[in-house]
């Protein structure tokens, strides 16, 4: 009797592999909801151009940026998950004013999710790869101010990740149990486990940073990158957070979005960019420096905040912040 062919393809769905490893039951159920309409967004990214939602939409957002078509389309999609998830209590993003509460505290909705619903949506038009980003915080506020409940510094988030709409769609999870990768299986329709405990390698000689801005950087940075020009690294930059922060998980290096001259805190979004990011590459081992301190020490004051991002291989994130900020070193 010949052998059974081995199941060479891992069945572990992300509903298994969070019951499995005690993640409790309403934090999965948001964490579901959440990848359901990632996966309707991937559907839709992919098909943009034939259904013709590629460019602006004719709007602009809450900071008076030109809003893509797809960035109204992915948060209402990511809205509408979570309003039929009795967990959600409270949801913020980058497309919304302020933050929707869906549901208090005292009526089950004891999480409050933040998002940039498509970062780096200007991309889609050149198919370069674009994303959706999350971040999770327990809604412990009292009802009267759900809306307040977001306003967390990063290291209390219980779970942040984010999907990558590329070659392939990719969820990279961490929470509590680590940092976990999952590939949407098209023939099952589910997110299938392909990479468990995620470590971003110690150091490597990769630098990514818009070094159009160079005549904006202050002199640390300018140090520093007179340093990686010398030391024989390589430059990777994608323009695509997602990508650029998904590629520094899996090979190492540094991701820098900097504080400029002409914008003193950055161009990225604290809470549902350098948060979860942050968290991410921090769960895997990795560090996520705000300049002067750790980006998940940084406590929010206003839910659409800007943040300097260094973040990466520690080795790496060392070598920018001797520079920019010698004092925390
Ligand atoms: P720049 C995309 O527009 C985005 O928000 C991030 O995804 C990306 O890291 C950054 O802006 C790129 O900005 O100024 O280099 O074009």
């Amino acid at each position: 009797m010949p052998e059974p062919a081995a199941v060479s393809e891992n069945l572990t769905t992300l509903s298994k592999h969070l019951a499995g490893h005690g993640i409790e039951t309403g934090l999965a159920s948001v964490l579901e909801a959440i990848a359901l309409g990632c996966k309707s967004i991937g559907h839709r990214v992919r098909r943009a151009r034939i259904e013709d939602v590629v460019g602006v939409a004719g709007g602009e957002n809450v900071f008076g940026e030109i809003q893509q078509k797809l960035d109204i389309l992915s948060d209402e999609v990511l809205l509408q998950c979570l309003r039929d998830t009795p967990a959600a209590g409270v949801y913020a993003s980058e497309e919304q004013e302020g933050p929707i509460v869906l549901r208090p505290a005292s009526d089950g909705g004891r999480f409050a999710i933040l998002a940039d619903p498509l970062d780096g949506s200007s991309n889609i038009d050149v198919a370069v790869s674009v994303g959706t980003i999350f971040s999770v915080l327990r809604n412990d506020r009292p009802d009267a101010e759900s809306a307040e409940s977001v306003l967390q510094p990063g290291r209390n988030q219980v779970a942040a990740g984010y999907v990558v709409y590329g070659s392939s769609m990719v969820l990279v999870l961490a929470t509590g149990a680590g940092v976990d990768m999952y590939t949407l299986d098209p023939v099952l329709g589910d997110f299938v486990l392909v990479k468990a405990g995620i470590e971003v390698p110690a150091e490597k000689k990769i630098y990514s940073i818009n070094e159009a801005y160079l005549n904006d950087f202050d002199d640390g940075l300018k140090a520093y990158l007179e340093f990686v020009h010398g030391a024989g690294y390589g430059a990777r930059y994608i323009g695509s957070m997602v990508a650029d922060v998904h590629r520094t998980l899996l090979k190492g290096g540094v991701f820098i979005y900097p504080a400029t001259r002409k914008a003193p805190k950055g161009k990225l979004r604290l809470m549902y960019e350098g948060n979860p990011m942050g968290f991410v590459i921090e769960r895997a081992g990795g560090a996520a420096s705000a300049g002067a301190t750790p980006i998940l020490d940084v406590q929010p004051t206003e839910v659409h905040e800007r943040t300097p991002v260094i973040l990466g291989s520690r080795t790496e994130v060392e070598h920018v912040i001797s520079r920019t900020h010698p004092a925390k070193t």
